[in-house]
């Protein structure tokens, strides 16, 4: 099992798009383990978008995600990282394929609808940063998983 950092942008908060992007997690057999919304301190942005920093759209991105309110997820499933990465699609939402969360519902190559962490090792970063206090983690096993999975995936 893997966990993933997920982010509903203010986009996809201001566009009340927070219930039909959550039932398409849900509807693919992920789990939700952590779950807020909240309007996250600029600090907080900068850091999660370190990476970007140098890049000529990252002063924007920082300004876009402090904007309003996000949902920030911890979200767990076998391979969970590629598996959100596929579902979210291209990062140009209008190039996205049709059947992707930002090929289905999005136009917008900033205003993307969803972030999803790329690798384990940036799950792990992002995690930490969103739900830094393991309070906020639930472990737990839905009555759906020995159906979502066979016996042999190696989930129990
Ligand atoms: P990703 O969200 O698909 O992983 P990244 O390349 O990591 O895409 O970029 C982070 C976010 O920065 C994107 O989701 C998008 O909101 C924004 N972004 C990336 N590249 C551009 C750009 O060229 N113009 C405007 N916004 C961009
Ligand atoms: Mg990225």
């Amino acid at each position: 099992m893997e966990r993933t950092l997920i982010l509903l942008k203010p986009d996809a908060v201001q566009r009340q798009l927070i219930g039909r992007i959550i039932s398409r997690i849900e509807d693919k057999g992920l789990k939700i383990v952590g779950l807020k919304l909240r309007q996250f301190p600029t600090a907080l942005i900068q850091q999660h978008y370190a990476v970007h920093k140098e890049r000529p759209f990252y002063k924007d991105l920082v300004g876009f995600m402090t904007s309003g309110p996000v949902v920030a997820m911890a979200i767990e499933g076998k391979n969970a990282i590629t598996v959100m990465r596929t579902l979210i699609g291209k990062t140009n939402s209008a190039e996205a394929d049709p059947g992707t969360i930002r090929g289905d519902l999005g136009m917008s190559f900033s205003n993307n609808l969803v972030h999803g962490s790329d690798s384990a090792e940036s799950a792990a970063t992002e995690l930490a940063l969103f739900f830094g206090d393991k309070d906020e983690i639930c472990s737990w096993t839905p009555v759906t998983q020995t159906w979502v999975y066979s016996s042999e995936e190696g989930v129990s």
